[in-house]
């Protein structure tokens, strides 16, 4: 029977690689670890507690925010304010990014961006969801508190990104650049257990994702991709959560696309806390992540916290395949 390894363990061996691991890292990957488990907690109960429905306002993008939303935003802040290692968070749940207090965020080297409860829309048909985090270094002075500028960088700037999954089980799955693996949470003793070491995303697939109520109001190139993945018989999987629809695709293949419609003309999905660590993961596990115009996602230039993207992510062959439609009708008049 193979020893377990829990993320702690794996966190600290994967640290001890790095030669100029300070610990402040470490310390960080964990206390995401911990923020997971209290989330996990409140979303497998949330049907017995008064937590589900919605909260009353509204987010960012205009979604209704859901009594979850507002907990596991409130219980991410809370935890990573605390580990001493941030100085700084973006959520898709604050319109501003939130400083953390000098005493817990001074001489703190990282911010965090995220989206602490991402589909949370399917929370009230017990549906999975799942949280999105990115990890970047500051770019401001460690004497001063943080600024605009430490969370406006482009993807390729981010150390660190994941998500959680909070569905059949809870699985974490992060990389730090070296590969991308994942640890599905063991109630029994409340740790994250490694269970799927170094993920490798299928170079192909036959699992298409897209909202296909939006079709008609794709461009013209989408809806040839799309009617094409039909010709082929793909298989149409999509439950609006983007951690959720993805992660299939990790483990099966298959091609995620959210393209830009009359409604979001520059995309919905979130470039910050959404795209890039997707992206990131992505990319590690050997997939591809572009705009819809075919920009490699993790170069995009940002210049606020919620500005969105269309995006299209998954299998490098069927990427591919998908650009040569934008390329043969991107440009017809439509
Ligand atoms: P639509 C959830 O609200 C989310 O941000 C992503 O998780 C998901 O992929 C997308 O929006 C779903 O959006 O417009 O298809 O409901």
């Amino acid at each position: 029977m193979n020893k377990i390894v829990t993320l702690d363990e794996f966190i600290i061996r994967t640290q001890k690689e790095k030669p100029d691991s300070s610990g402040s890292f470490t310390r960080l990957l964990r206390d995401i670890g911990i923020a997971a488990k209290i989330v996990n907690r409140e979303v497998n109960k949330a049907g017995l507690v008064n937590i589900l429905g919605v909260e009353g306002s509204t987010n960012s993008t205009g979604d209704d925010v859901q009594k979850l939303d507002v907990f596991a935003n409130e219980k991410f802040i809370e935890t990573l304010s605390f580990s001493g290692e941030v100085c700084g968070i973006a959520s898709e749940e604050n319109q501003e990014f939130i400083p953390v207090a000098s005493d817990h965020g001074h001489n703190a080297q990282y911010v965090v961006v995220m989206d602490p409860l991402d589909g949370s829309s399917n929370i009230d048909v017990n549906v999975s969801v799942g949280t999105i985090f990115g990890i970047f270094r500051r770019k401001s002075s460690v004497e001063g508190p943080c600024i605009q500028e430490d969370f406006l960088q482009k993807g390729t700037e981010l150390i660190a990104a994941g998500y959680v999954l909070y569905g059949t089980s809870t699985l974490l799955v992060y990389s730090t650049g070296d590969g991308v693996n994942g640890f599905t949470l063991d109630p029994s003793i409340g740790e994250f257990c490694l269970s799927h070491r170094n993920i490798q995303m299928p170079v192909s697939g036959n699992y298409y994702s897209v909202n296909q109520g939006y079709y008609l109001k794709f461009d013209l190139e989408m809806r040839r991709y799309i009617d094409h993945c039909s010709d082929l018989n793909y298989r149409l999987r999509y439950i609006g959560s983007m951690v959720s629809d993805i992660h299939r695709i990790m483990f099966q293949g298959g091609i995620f696309l959210y393209p830009n419609t009359r409604k979001y003309p520059k995309g919905k999905l979130r470039l910050l806390y959404e795209c890039y660590p997707m992206a990131y993961i992505v990319e590690q596990a050997g997939g591809t992540a572009l705009t819809c115009k075919l920009d490699r996602i993790m170069d995009m230039e940002i210049a606020s916290l919620h500005q969105t993207s269309s995006i299209v992510m998954g299998s490098k062959d069927m990427v591919k395949d998908m650009k040569e439609f934008v390329e043969k009708y991107g440009a017809v008049i439509q």
